[in-house]
This record gives structure tokens, C-alpha cells and sequence, in this order.
């Protein structure tokens, strides 16, 4: 059995994945904050802690979750996925860990307008700076594979949910049983090196290329259009309408402005 670390484990997704990655063949160790009552109780700011967490563990990859999921000021949005990235890959390089699956986000291309299928080889342009701190996180990656030859694999993830409640989640959604072939795949697709994948089910009005996914064994099986009369019985508002302008929907709003320093 292989081991994971994973990080971010008492959120919905890593409760997810720290419940069902165990019946696919991996050893799952979960990290979260103090008092998340996770296995071991590391803040992955602290890159002292991360190195000794990851050389008391000893995995054979490392799940990184863990990270504000909404926008925040721009030094928490740095420090929460680009300096817990770091420390991360440090101490992977440090102790010999060779892959990290990341939960990045479709945030990373937010403020791309809503027009075309988007491949995974889009130029980066985030939203907020939430989607500033995914950017950064993934070139931190890309940096750590090409010096040292780790595998990375992020995910730019759409809309993790039980079932989609909006217009916009009928392209967006990830269900959670592909959610657990996602990271399944992710763990186990053979020298993957740099790549990034969406993170979305198999949805009819999917607006993101599954292809990269699929080409590392991501098969997803679920499609939000199962939901799409309950979720269209509503009519259509001007959120819904705003949220259909770029694709990063609210986030790519005023709603979502924050003061960078505040
Ligand atoms: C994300 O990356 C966020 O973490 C989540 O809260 C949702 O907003 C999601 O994207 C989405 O775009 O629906």
C-alpha cells in the first residue's frame, strides 16, 4: 500500500478522500491545523513543521488541500497556497518524496471569458487573488519538476459539491465519487511530470477539456446534467447571468473585490 500525506484533511474534500482513497490501495495520513483533530496537527505555513512532518511520514506522495477556499487579502492568499506549497516540496526534495497531487483551481483562468472549451494549457489568468495564489502554487510545481524530477500533477478544480444547485455548477460541478477517481488517477498515472488537469465530472455542458485528464487515467462517470431540470425549474436571474460571464462565475465579480492589503 502506498503512502499518502494528505493535507487539508478535515475539509469536505479531504474527509472525502481520507474516507475512500483507503479502499483503492492507499495509506492515507491526514494534516490539518490544531484542533482539526487530524492525525497530525501541523500549520503548512510553518516550513519547519512540514519538514519534520513529512520526515516523520515518510510518504510516497503528498495530497496538498489544505488552504483558504475563498478570497482572502493578498498576503493570506500567498501564504496560504504558495508558501504551504513550498514548504511541501521542499521537504519532499529534502526526503526523497516524489509526487504531489495538488488541488489547484478553474480560479487560476477565472477571468477568462466564458466562450470556449479551455484547455489545461491556458495561459494563467486568475480572478482573484485567490486564483493569483493558484498561479503562483503551480509554477512553484513546475519549478520543483523540472530542477528535481519530482511528479506533479494540479487539479484546477471546478465546483466540489454533493450536487449542483446553480446554472453555472451544471458545467462546473465535480461529483465526489470522481473526485476520489480524480486523485486516484492522479496518484497512480505512471511519470506524469508536469501536468495540469480539470477538475470536473463528466458534465454535457462541461466548458473545460477533460482530455489531459483522461489521458492520465481520469475517467470520470457522473454528469451534472442529471440535475439540470431541478436546477432550471428556477428561472434564470442576474446572478446566474453574471456568473455566466467568465469562468471563474462570482469570483470573477465585484463581489469578490477585496482591498489586497486590508
Ligand atoms: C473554488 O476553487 C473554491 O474553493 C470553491 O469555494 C468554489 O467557489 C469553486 O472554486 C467554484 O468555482 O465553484
Amino acid at each position: 500500500m502506498a503512502k499518502v500525506l494528505l493535507t487539508g484533511s478535515a475539509g469536505a474534500l479531504g474527509t472525502t478522500l481520507s474516507d475512500r482513497l483507503p479502499a483503492l490501495g492507499h495509506e492515507v495520513v491526514g494534516l490539518d491545523l490544531p484542533g482539526q483533530g487530524a492525525d497530525l496537527s501541523v500549520d503548512c505555513t510553518d516550513p519547519v513543521a512540514v519538514d519534520e512532518a513529512v520526515a516523520e511520514v515518510r510518504p510516497d506522495a503528498v495530497i496538498h488541500l489544505a488552504g483558504i477556499p475563498t478570497e482572502s487579502s493578498l498576503p493570506d492568499a500567498l501564504s496560504s497556497h504558495v508558501l504551504t506549497t513550498g514548504a511541501l516540496l521542499e521537504a519532499m526534495r529534502r526526503h526523497g518524496v516524489p509526487r504531489i497531487v495538488y488541488a489547484s483551481s478553474n480560479h487560476a483562468v477565472g477571468r477568462l471569458p466564458r466562450s470556449v472549451l479551455l484547455g489545461a494549457d491556458t495561459n494563467a489568468r486568475p480572478d482573484t487573488h485567490y486564483g493569483v495564489g493558484k498561479v503562483a502554487a503551480e509554477a512553484l510545481l513546475h519549478l520543483y519538476v523540472d530542477r528535481y524530477g519530482i511528479d506533479a500533477v494540479s487539479t484546477r478544480i471546478g465546483s466540489f459539491l454533493e450536487r449542483p444547485t446553480t446554472r453555472r455548477q451544471l458545467s462546473t460541478w465535480l461529483s465526489p465519487d470522481d473526485t476520489v477517481r480524480m486523485f486516484d488517477a492522479a496518484l497512480k498515472a505512471p511519470s506524469p511530470g508536469f501536468a495540469v488537469i480539470y477538475g470536473i465530472s463528466a458534465n454535457t455542458r462541461g466548458w473545460w477539456d477533460l482530455a489531459p485528464g483522461r489521458a492520465l487515467g481520469y475517467d470520470p462517470q457522473d454528469d451534472a446534467e442529471t440535475y439540470a431540470a431541478e436546477v432550471e425549474a428556477e428561472p434564470e436571474t442576474e446572478v446566474d447571468r453574471a456568473e455566466g460571464a467568465h469562468v471563474g462565475g462570482p469570483f470573477a465579480t465585484e463581489e469578490y473585490e477585496r482591498p489586497p492589503f486590508d
